[in-house]
């Protein structure tokens, strides 16, 4: 039987002309018993639906920090500007994704982009974001081991998929979700009331967590994420 094929968007090395993404992105599509294919993002806008004529499920990769004057803001000091073009090309590949209802999984910025695409907007540094008993959500240093609580909404597609409503996730952002999108549900929080995950409950999967679970693939909570998006896909190209 074919294997779900699974697209993932890129990143790249800063000051270079390569494109650049974790491995640990494939290995977990893979592990999900998907296909992964990479996204490169330097190509012509008009390519965007035959890359999803080929697809069926798309995760969006994390990155640097998306145009604030998309919801209306100055870019913040400590705010790192994705590469334009990248942005360009995940804003109409999102667009194409919702017009064919395409399963797809956002992941850091990827989260970000499907609130900010939806008219959402974001807090650009969390640090700043006014709560009582803050907590770090930035990786400090070289520490990549920094986790919170997560509190999932137990009506929510991500809590079905998980099958719990308390999750431990790793922690390495400096923006989230500060107005929610259009049609978009807030399905998870940090104790610190720092939006974690939404999702749209009007696609067979539309999820974005603010957290990294393709580095924690070898936990079985994390990997749900990816086998969650690998059996929407399935059934997509079944049909
Ligand atoms: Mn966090």
């Amino acid at each position: 039987m074919a294997k779900p094929r699974i697209g993932i968007t890129m990143d790249y090395v800063t000051g270079k002309p390569h494109y650049m993404l974790p491995w640990t992105y494939a290995e977990a599509v893979e592990k999900a018993g998907g296909l992964p294919l990479m996204l490169p993002y330097r190509s012509d806008l008009s390519q965007v639906p035959h890359y999803l004529d080929g697809l069926d499920g798309v995760v969006l990769s994390g990155g640097d920090d998306l145009d604030p004057s998309l919801f209306g803001e100055e870019r913040h000091a400590m705010a790192r500007a994705v590469d334009p073009d990248r942005q360009k090309f995940e804003f109409a590949l999102l667009t194409e994704i919702e017009r064919r209802a395409t399963p797809v999984l956002g992941i850091c910025l990827g989260s970000q982009l499907m609130n900010v695409h939806r008219g959402g907007s974001l807090y650009q540094f969390l640090p700043d974001m006014d709560r009582s008993e803050p907590l770090e959500h930035r990786r400090i240093g070289d520490d990549w081991g920094a986790r919170h609580g997560v509190s999932v909404e137990p009506k929510s597609n991500l809590s079905h998929l998980l099958g719990k409503t308390q999750l431990e996730c790793n922690t390495s952002h400096k923006q989230s979700v500060h107005k929610p999108g259009h049609g978009l549900r807030v399905v998870a929080t940090a104790p610190d009331g720092v939006i974690e995950a939404t999702e749209d409950p009007s696609f067979p999967f539309y999820i974005g967590v603010q957290w990294h679970p393709e580095r924690q693939n070898d936990e079985a909570d994390h990997l749900k994420l990816f086998q969650g998006l690998v059996s929407a896909a399935t059934r997509r190209a079944g049909t």
